[in-house]
């Protein structure tokens, strides 16, 4: 069946107000991007006309300036799930004009299956390649693009050629049964292949193609600054540790990183670190600095949802694939963020909090327990099945007037049962084995800014009883005391004392 070839203004007419739109990629990687700005274009002009125009939007995760960010400002979100990164969406969804749902990214897929979160009416789907018979090949990311593909009425194809056809092979795709019938995922290595390169379709639902050459919107980083690269060298002395205390096999075991400045740092020290061996990543998404890490041979191998690197380094991979194409998978984040093989393959796992309390517990998503920052991605994916859960973070924020650690988390993400290690520039604290108490006086000594630790200190001598010394009237001041003086440093617990 002849493809047929559509510009995205048509492209965009195919959908509908009210429709479910799944869309394929996972960061900025593999997102498409013109056909989501026409369709911005088109719902402000039927808001002009005075009609409805709103749609359902499944991601992978985040997205990028031209998928979330044109949609949000077009005032076109019905729902958006699941992680997003982007301004405009953050905005959109604090100012309760688009409705967000958070979910593991792990579970998105199979939700949708189920018939959790309604039906999927066009799938807009960034490609390497299309044939004639329905084979689409995805580019640098994939996030859910096979169930979209399966469930979708109708399928959109950009069809990208920043990204070349000999892509084709990076991929590993395809869609666990549900159960009763759902087996083991086959996966006990980080480079075992259960699926095919490409997703095969129905190629009369491809009601079009349209040809575009727009690159990737670019995975910024920050330069490396001293709390970053001392969070990142704290890990790496950590992990060295825990081999040789004989906690970490000597062959070491796969890593997954989180996304952002820190996460690149940690793998950047982890990698210059000689005592640690050459690894495997088993991860979601893959920065630049894996890429860096392979060409050295310190990283053998990484199996990823995306490759979300900056633009010389995805041209470096695609100018160089006899090299790279053995050593980088690419999978569906039903795959590459499964509970199920992160627990099999023993991943040690680490992600960035944006909040901790004394006793264990992350808040990775909601500033001062209310505003959405990203949303939970896949952290809890790995930190719930990990072999070792790391957390880290600066100590501080906003100049020192937020402290990271807090008495009680604003919002809870990840619980003190799954979170084993946090890890600041200030160092190391272990909470393993311990009892509230002690990991509280462990994050106390070894984490928390040192402007913080009196009255984190002070707190725990407020008198309460019990397993968990938690003060009720009292957990919340620090997040108070924000909203009143803007720096949580101006605590006063003598109100809080009995
Ligand atoms: O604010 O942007 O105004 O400077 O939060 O903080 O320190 O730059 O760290 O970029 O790594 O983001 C948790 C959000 C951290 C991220 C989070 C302010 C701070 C700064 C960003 P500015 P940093 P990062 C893989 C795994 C959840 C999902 C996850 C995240 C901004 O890592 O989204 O782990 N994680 N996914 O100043 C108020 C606090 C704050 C604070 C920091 N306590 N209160 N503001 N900030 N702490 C990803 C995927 O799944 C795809």
């Amino acid at each position: 069946m002849a493809l047929k070839f559509i510009t995205a203004e048509e492209a965009a007419a195919v959908v509908q107000h009210n429709d479910n739109v799944g869309f394929s990629g996972f960061t900025p990687a593999g997102c498409p991007k013109v056909v989501p700005e026409a369709l911005a274009k088109r719902a402000q002009a039927e808001h002009a006309a005075g009609r409805e125009f709103k749609i359902g939007m499944f991601t992978g995760a985040s997205t990028g300036p031209h998928l979330d960010g044109a949609l949000a400002r077009a005032g076109a979100v019905k729902f958006r799930t699941p992680y997003q990164s982007n301004k405009d969406m953050r905005n959109a969804i604090n100012a309760a004009e688009a409705p967000y749902f958070d979910m593991h990214l792990s579970m998105l897929a199979q939700e949708m299956r189920y018939g959790f979160l309604g039906p999927v009416n066009v799938a807009i789907v960034e490609a390497a390649d299309v044939t004639e018979d329905g084979e689409i090949v995805p580019t640098s990311g994939v996030g859910i693009l096979p169930t979209i593909c399966r469930m979708a009425d109708k399928i959109i194809v950009e069809l990208n050629d920043r990204h070349p056809k000999e892509i084709r092979g990076i991929h590993d795709l395809c869609e666990p049964l549900d159960p009763p019938y759902r087996q083991d995922l086959g996966i006990n290595k980080p480079d075992d292949r259960v699926g095919q390169p490409f997703v095969k379709v129905d190629p009369a639902k491809i009601v079009g193609v349209v040809r575009t050459s727009e690159p990737n919107d670019e995975s910024e980083f920050a330069p490396l600054d001293e709390v970053t690269k001392a969070i990142g060298d704290n890990v790496a002395k950590f992990l060295v540790s825990e081999i040789e205390a004989g906690r970490i096999p000597a062959e070491f075991l796969p890593l997954q990183s989180g996304v952002g400045n820190v996460a690149n740092a940690v793998l950047g020290a982890l990698g210059d670190n000689p005592s640690i061996p050459a690894f495997n990543v088993y991860t979601e998404v893959i920065q630049d600095a894996v890429i860096g890490l392979m060409k050295k041979g310190r990283v053998k191998f990484a199996s990823g949802c995306s490759l979300s690197v900056s633009r010389p380094v995805i041209q470096d991979i695609y100018a160089n694939l006899d090299f790279f194409k053995d050593k980088l998978l690419l999978r569906p984040q039903e795959y590459s963020n499964n509970p199920e093989v992160v627990r099999r393959l023993g991943i040690i796992t680490i992600n960035t909090a944006l909040e901790a309390d004394i006793f264990g517990n992350v808040n990775s998503t909601h500033v001062n327990g209310t505003r959405m920052m990203n949303g939970l991605g896949g952290s809890g994916d790995f930190t719930r099945s990990g072999y070792l859960s790391i957390f880290t973070t600066p100590s501080t924020a906003k100049d020192g007037k937020i402290s990271a650690f807090v008495p009680m988390v604003s919002h809870h993400d990840h619980s003190e049962h799954s979170v084993k290690i946090f890890v600041t520039e200030y160092g190391v604290a272990d909470l393993r084995g311990k009892s509230p108490r002690q990991r509280a006086e462990e994050i106390i000594e070894n984490c928390v800014h040192p402007d913080y630790r009196p009255l984190l200190r002070q707190y725990l001598e407020l008198g309460v009883n019990g397993q968990t010394p938690q003060c009720l009237d009292a957990c919340f001041a620090f997040h108070k005391q924000i909203a009143e003086t803007g720096d949580m440093r101006d605590v006063d617990w003598s109100q809080y004392r009995g």
